[in-house]
């Protein structure tokens, strides 16, 4: 018998390694939106999750350690739903994974990204994940050849076709959604912004982050025509100037499809008026808004069988 999991100490005998595209993929899978099962129905069905909502393949050693880190308050019903798809899901792709929910306590704004830099850093502590998806609550893939694996120089953006947008990007720099970062590129864009409090934009900062001056100046001449409210561009007078100089890697549009969960929009995540007038600072602000400036207080961990669930303290809108 072949043991799953031989460590430093454990037995000679190895697995072989599990092969990309996995044998196991199905393609186009339909995504059902309404009613998910009960958290215990769906435990039943995955019964090779482990406690905090750990998988690994059990009959070959994978090369991918994923973690997928949701920022989540109060969507019960959308993670349920989630967590119906995504386990076997991810579980086709032969990958080895875990799920962080971080849960905002209290009622301040909502801080999508601050959220996710915790769980970051969160994951990393536990595991040495090689790959981390920023992962909505609402969005389900539809396409497990889909991988949810990272890219090594380059971040990926996952989430190019989704139902809401006509399964096409809304935008040519769209960063939302579904992404995905190794932790050396975490480091290198100095993780995410931690300012921006309530809907909109976070995403926007994160890719102007990761790749070059020219998406920000085409984000804001986007937007400046889609909201008029937004104030006029600056001159680019070094638009050749890159941040942290990475490219945003794409899968092609009929397979990053996604559906996603239709809902109000939030309480407590109302649209962020700054977010505009921040956006226009990422060149400015990124080296010192980030990972190097997270602080937070982690209220509990919980091992969920499902997902591991990180509750944390953010503090509020300054
Ligand atoms: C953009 C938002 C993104 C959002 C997409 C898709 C902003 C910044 C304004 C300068 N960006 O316009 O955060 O993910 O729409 O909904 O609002």
């Amino acid at each position: 018998l072949l043991l799953h999991h031989p460590g430093p100490s454990g037995p000679e005998q190895q697995l072989r390694d599990c092969v990309l595209p996995s044998p196991l993929l199905v393609g186009p899978v339909s995504v059902h939106l309404a009613s998910p099962p009960s958290l215990e129905k769906i435990k039943e069905k995955n019964p090779l999750v482990t406690l905090g909502g750990h998988y690994r393949p059990p009959d070959c050693e994978p090369q991918h350690h994923t973690a997928i880190v949701v920022p989540y308050r109060n969507r019960q019903t959308h993670l349920r739903t989630l967590l119906y798809h995504l386990h076997p899901f991810l579980q086709r792709q032969q990958v080895h994974y875990g799920i962080y929910i971080v849960h905002q306590s209290g009622n301040s704004t909502f801080n999508r990204a601050k959220l996710l830099n915790v769980g970051v850093r969160e994951a990393l502590k536990e595991e040495n994940w090689s790959c981390i998806f920023l992962h909505d609550v609402d969005l389900l893939p539809e396409n497990d050849h889909n991988t949810y694996t990272c890219h090594p120089q380059h971040p990926t953006h996952l989430s190019v076709a989704m139902d809401k947008f006509r399964y096409r990007l809304p935008y040519s720099q769209y960063f939302g959604g579904v992404s995905a970062v190794t932790p050396e590129q975490y480091l290198k864009m100095n993780g995410f912004p931690n300012q921006y409090w309530g809907w909109g934009g976070e995403d926007d900062d994160i890719a102007a982050r990761s790749h070059s001056h020219w998406s920000l100046a085409i984000i804001l001449i986007f937007t400046a025509s889609v909201y008029p409210s937004c104030p006029p561009l600056h001159s680019h007078r070094r638009d050749q100037v890159r941040l942290s100089g990475m490219k945003i890697m794409r899968p092609p549009l009929a397979i990053g499809h996604y559906k996603m969960i239709k809902h109000k929009g939030d309480q407590g995540n109302e649209q962020n008026p700054r977010r505009f007038d921040l956006l226009k600072r990422t060149r400015l602000n990124w080296r010192s808004d980030g990972l190097n400036s997270l602080t937070y207080e982690l209220l509990s961990k919980e091992l969920e069988p499902l997902y591991t669930n990180l509750s944390v303290n953010i503090g509020d809108v300054p």
